[in-house]
C-alpha cells in the first residue's frame, strides 16, 4: 500500500473483514458433515438456504450495531437505505453450489460502498484457508496460511490464444444452454476455459495471478461488488458491455491485454443478445 488510506475507508475495510472472518467462520464450522450425501434429496437446498441466512443475519448484526446509520444490500434480503451514505453489498455464501457439494470454492463477500462507489472489498474462501481484500487506491492483497500479506497484481499480458478464462452457467436451463453454446465457440480461441462456480473467487483468481479472464452473465451487485474492487485494485480491468459497467447483462474482467479481445469476441457471439 503506498498512499495513507482515507480512515473511513480503513474503518471499513477492517468491519468487513471482522464480519467476513466470522460468518466463514459459521459456515464452516455449521456445516453440516452429511450435506454431500444430502444434496442427493430434495431437503438440503433448505439447509443452505439456512446457513445462508444465519450468515447474512450475524454480518448485517455486527455490523449494524457498530454502524447504525449504514444502508444494507444482500442476497438474503437485507434491503435498507441507511443515512451515512455508506453501503454494504453482501453475499454471505457465494459459490452455493460448491458449498452443497463440499468443493472449496466458496466464499463470503462483503463490500462497502460510499456515495455509490465501492471504496472497500473483502472476500474469504475459508476452505482455501485464503481473504483477498482491496480498498479504493490502496491496493489489493491476500491473507492466508503463509505469514503476513501478499500483494495482488494480475497476469503479465498473453494473447487471447493463451488465455486461461473462467466462466459461469446460470441456473435456468434455457439460459445455461444459451451459454454452454458461446462457451463452446470460445473454447478452441483461448488455452482453455474454467468454471469455478463462484463469481467472487474467480475475480479474485484473477487478481491473483490464476485466471487471465472472467466473464459470466446474470450475476447480481452482490456476487461481483468486492471481487470487483480487488481486481481492479490488482491491475485487472473490469467491466460489462463496451462502455458499460458489469451488469446482469454481463460481467467481464480480464488482465488489460485480454479484457478487449475477449470483450470483442463475445460481441461477435452475440453473448449479450438473448
Ligand atoms: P450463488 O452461489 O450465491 O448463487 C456461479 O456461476 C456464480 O453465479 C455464483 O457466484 C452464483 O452465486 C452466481 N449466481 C447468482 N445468481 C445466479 C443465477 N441466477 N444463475 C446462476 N448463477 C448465479
Ligand atoms: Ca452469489
Amino acid at each position: 500500500m503506498t498512499a495513507p488510506l482515507d480512515p473511513l475507508h480503513s474503518e471499513l475495510l477492517h468491519l468487513a473483514q471482522e464480519a467476513a472472518r466470522q460468518a466463514g467462520a459459521l459456515l464452516r464450522d455449521g456445516r453440516p458433515a452429511d450435506l454431500a450425501v444430502a444434496a442427493t434429496k430434495s431437503s438440503p437446498v433448505d439447509v443452505v438456504t439456512e446457513m445462508d441466512l444465519a450468515a447474512e443475519k450475524l454480518i448485517v448484526d455486527l455490523i449494524s450495531g457498530r454502524r447504525p446509520d449504514d444502508g444494507f444490500l444482500g442476497e438474503e434480503g437485507a434491503s435498507t437505505e441507511g443515512t451515512s451514505g455508506v453501503r454494504w453489498v453482501i453475499d454471505p455464501l457465494d459459490g452455493t453450489v460448491n458449498y452443497l457439494y463440499g468443493l472449496p470454492t466458496w466464499a463470503v463477500s462483503i463490500a462497502a460502498e460510499v456515495d455509490g462507489e465501492t471504496v472497500a472489498g473483502v472476500v474469504a474462501a475459508p476452505m482455501r484457508g485464503e481473504t483477498y481484500q482491496a480498498v479504493l487506491g490502496g491496493g489489493a492483497w491476500a491473507t492466508g496460511a503463509w505469514e503476513g500479506e501478499r500483494p495482488l497484481v494480475c497476469r503479465p499480458p498473453a494473447p487471447l490464444d493463451q488465455a486461461l478464462v473462467s466462466t459461469g452457467f446460470n441456473y435456468v436451463t434455457e439460459v445455461r444452454a444459451r451459454q454452454a453454446e458461446i462457451a463452446a465457440r470460445l473454447i478452441p480461441l483461448v488455452r482453455d476455459i474454467r468454471r469455478g462456480g463462484s463469481a467472487a473467487i474467480d475475480l479474485c483468481d484473477l487478481a491473483c495471478g490464476r485466471l487471465d479472464g472472467y466473464y459470466e452473465r446474470g450475476l447480481h451487485p452482490w456476487d461481483v461488488a468486492a471481487g470487483d474492487l480487488i481486481a481492479r485494485e490488482a491491475g485487472a480491468v473490469t467491466g460489462g458491455r463496451p462502455g458499460e459497467h458489469p451488469s446482469a447483462e454481463l460481467t467481464l474482467a480480464g488482465t488489460p491485454a485480454v479484457f478487449e479481445p475477449l470483450q470483442r469476441l463475445l460481441g461477435d457471439f452475440g453473448a449479450w443478445q438473448d
